[in-house]
């Protein structure tokens, strides 16, 4: 008798007895037997008694020593997949002649075979490619078998947590100190229509969430004096919707058959969904992707898949016009093009379809809309927002002080709703110098801290037309992008999330470059021990037609198997890294000066000193006059 610790694949952690078994192990194959010896070593481990049979035997010689030996258990293993049946049929036959079938248990495993093949020839059972090698001892000792994947327990995971915020680079900090300084002092006595939105976005869902200890009809009453106040705020396209029913172009109402099958589909999705990871010895870096595609059901669809194969979090990207206008739809609305609309319904549901783990992000960083949504990411659960307020004001078409005095405001919600917000780069792809987005992001995250609230830094691991322009990537793409993360960390202690997606530039249509291309620039994520990334799918580069959930899965796929490949062990960048990374600190500093020299944040997005003309960056002119005094 044998003592030992229950396995995992046991209930309850008690110690129990095992009965060794006499088992014999049988490659019937020319060579393959390395299964079979992993089997054998395995069981000895736990007392059994084993013989394991060299490989290329005749079926006469292997039951000639199963007659011998009297074996409780057969364990046959076959590889190659050339008439499987027919020697396994025979084998059995023989083993029955000689009056083993009957004393002892016959089992058959291994590439070649199929449980229903086993079942059909006579085998007690039958264990195919995928079996593990608990499965087969808890064969051999009689216990029940539960699959490892079944206990993959993931947690939702702040990524900001382990970090201090602190600065290492005094000079910088103290002119950001300044700059933030400025940037509240003149925005101090400032609002504008969205912020009053947002303000009456927050009454209105409070309100509904008291709705069943107050008075319904008092509760109702207010709502509409608030909505009134709301449509007041809005534009024209937002309040014909209301007033009149009539929606924008290609947008529509899900229909009821519709929000049935979705309701169907997510109580559906979420028994069959299991957790899944993508990391393999490490958490580091949790893998976003970014969907909008329009209609809430297919982004829902995607998430559940993107889920599936182990996503940790995701990004709600909505409608370039969304950015544009004043105020919010309502409903479950679906939109023909890119970017799925913002409704409280759109974001409720979605929300509601997603597992426990999974981190959720509404991005709020771009326009006109930015304070209100961070009301509704907060009031709906989200984990994270996005905020940005120079690259929302220099690429994504809003006017640089309508997005400083709306941008505070939505840093100022963010920290009450204890939203930390990333700052993604994407101005970079239009032109502007990596040291000028960073310059820009760093005094949006000062300012974050000033405010109670936890920035993320983002800066994109891209082919951008600046390194194209100056040839850093001419040899390789890790130096640059790493010198990027050796610059900011030798600014300040905070998390890093390179985006937006990774790779960008480096993909084309052809997917298995594009899974390729992501999964490299994974492993220098892993490698440089970044917090997060965002990945794109394999179909992103291809602007010609919408995303498809095959191609998501691809990146997922090509992530997961480079973070195996990778493990804890590091990409070394060249020399080049060190030069770089000191020359971006140095010109951050410069762009710094030059703002301190402005004097006026505004001022300087307006004259480019974070991004201009020269670099395709342009202050962008949506809502501009519409800042009014409080
Ligand atoms: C290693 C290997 C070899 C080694 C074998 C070394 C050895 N001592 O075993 C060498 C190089 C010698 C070899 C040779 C050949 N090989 Co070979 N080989 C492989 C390879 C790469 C891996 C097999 C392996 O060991 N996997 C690891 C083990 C642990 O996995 P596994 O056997 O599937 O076992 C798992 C389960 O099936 C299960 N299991 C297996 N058996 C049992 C039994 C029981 C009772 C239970 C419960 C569970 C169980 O548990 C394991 C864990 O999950 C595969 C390709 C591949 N990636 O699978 C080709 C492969 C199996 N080989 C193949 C071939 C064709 C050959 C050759 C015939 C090639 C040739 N033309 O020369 C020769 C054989 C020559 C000959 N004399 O006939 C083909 C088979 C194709 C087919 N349709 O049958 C494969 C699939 C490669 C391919 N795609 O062409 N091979």
């Amino acid at each position: 008798m044998v003592r030992f610790q229950k396995q995992s694949c046991q209930e309850g952690g008690y110690l129990m007895q095992i009965v060794p078994k006499k088992v014999l192990l049988v490659p019937l194959d020319p060579v393959h037997d390395v299964a079979l010896k992993i089997i054998n070593r395995r069981l000895k481990e736990r007392g059994h008694e084993t013989l394991l049979l060299p490989p290329d035997m005749s079926i006469e010689e292997i039951a000639d020593q199963a007659s011998k030996v009297k074996p409780d258990i057969i364990m046959i293993s076959r590889t190659l997949g050339y008439g499987v049946a027919e020697v396994l049929s025979k084998l059995i036959d023989l083993l029955e002649v000689v009056g083993i079938r009957d004393r002892a248990k016959i089992v058959i495993g291994g590439k070649a075979i199929k449980p229903e093949l086993a079942a059909e020839l006579g085998f007690d059972a039958g264990f195919g490619e995928k079996t593990s090698y608990e499965e087969a001892i808890a064969f051999v000792e009689g216990q029940r078998y539960i699959q490892k994947e079944e206990k993959i327990i993931k947690k939702k995971k702040d990524i900001t947590i382990s970090y201090s915020y602190k600065f290492q680079h005094q000079k910088i900090e103290n002119m950001l100190d300044e700059i933030t300084e400025e940037i509240l002092d003149w925005c101090k006595d400032k609002t504008s229509s969205g912020i009053k939105r947002a303000h009456l976005r927050e009454k209105m869902m409070s309100l509904k969430a008291e709705k069943s200890k107050t008075s319904p009809y008092n509760v109702d009453k207010k709502i509409t004096e608030y909505k009134k106040k709301y449509l007041e705020n809005c534009d024209e396209l937002i309040i014909k919707y209301y007033k009149e029913g009539i929606l924008p172009k290609k947008v529509r109402v899900l229909n009821k058959k519709e929000r049935e099958s979705l309701e169907d589909y997510i109580k559906k999705s979420k028994e069959i969904a299991r957790a899944k990871k993508i990391q393999h010895t490490t958490d580091k870096p949790l893998v976003f992707f970014q969907y909008g595609t329009g209609c809430p059901i297919m982004d829902i669809a995607h998430i559940k898949i993107g889920e599936a194969w182990g996503v940790d979090g995701v990004l709600h990207f909505d409608p370039s016009w969304g950015a544009r206008t004043e105020g919010f739809l309502e409903g479950y609305l679906s939109h023909e093009e890119d970017g799925s609309i913002i409704t409280e319904q759109n974001l409720g549901k979605i929300k509601e379809s997603l597992n426990s783990p999974t981190l959720w992000t509404v991005r709020a960083h771009r326009g006109l809309n930015t304070s209100e949504t961070v009301v509704l990411a907060g009031k709906l659960g989200a984990d994270l927002t996005k905020i940005n307020i120079v690259y929302g004001s220099l690429n994504a078409g809003t006017d640089p002080g309508r997005l400083t005095v709306d941008g505070v405001e939505a840093i100022k919600l963010a920290a009450k709703y204890n939203l930390p917000f990333d700052e993604p780069t994407n101005e970079e792809l239009g032109g502007v110098p990596a040291f000028k987005a960073f310059a820009g992001m760093l005094i949006v995250a000062k300012l974050g801290l000033k405010l109670g609230a936890k920035p993320i830094l983002k800066p994109l691991f891209c082919y951008s037309p600046e390194v194209m322009i100056t040839g850093r990537m001419d040899d390789n793409y890790i130096d640059y992008n790493a010198a990027k993360i050796y610059a900011l960390r030798s600014i300040i202690n905070a998390p890093i999330w390179p985006g937006e997606p990774i790779g960008f530039m480096t993909h084309t249509e052809d997917r298995i470059q594009s899974s390729m291309t992501t999964a490299l620039h994974a492993a220098l994520a892993a490698s440089l021990g970044v917090d997060a990334i965002t990945i794109a799918s394999s179909d992103e580069a291809y602007s010609r037609g919408s995303i498809s959930v095959t191609s998501r899965i691809d990146t997922l796929r090509a992530v997961q198997e480079t973070f195996r490949f990778l493990g804890k062990a590091e990409i070394k960048p060249t020399h080049k890294v060190r030069e770089w990374s000191n020359e971006l600190v140095s010109q951050i500093e410069k762009v710094l000066e030059n703002v301190l020299k402005k004097g006026s944040f505004v001022a300087a997005l307006y004259d480019g000193i974070l991004g201009g003309k020269e670099d395709g960056a342009y202050p962008g002119r949506t809502g501009k006059d519409t800042i009014f005094s409080k």
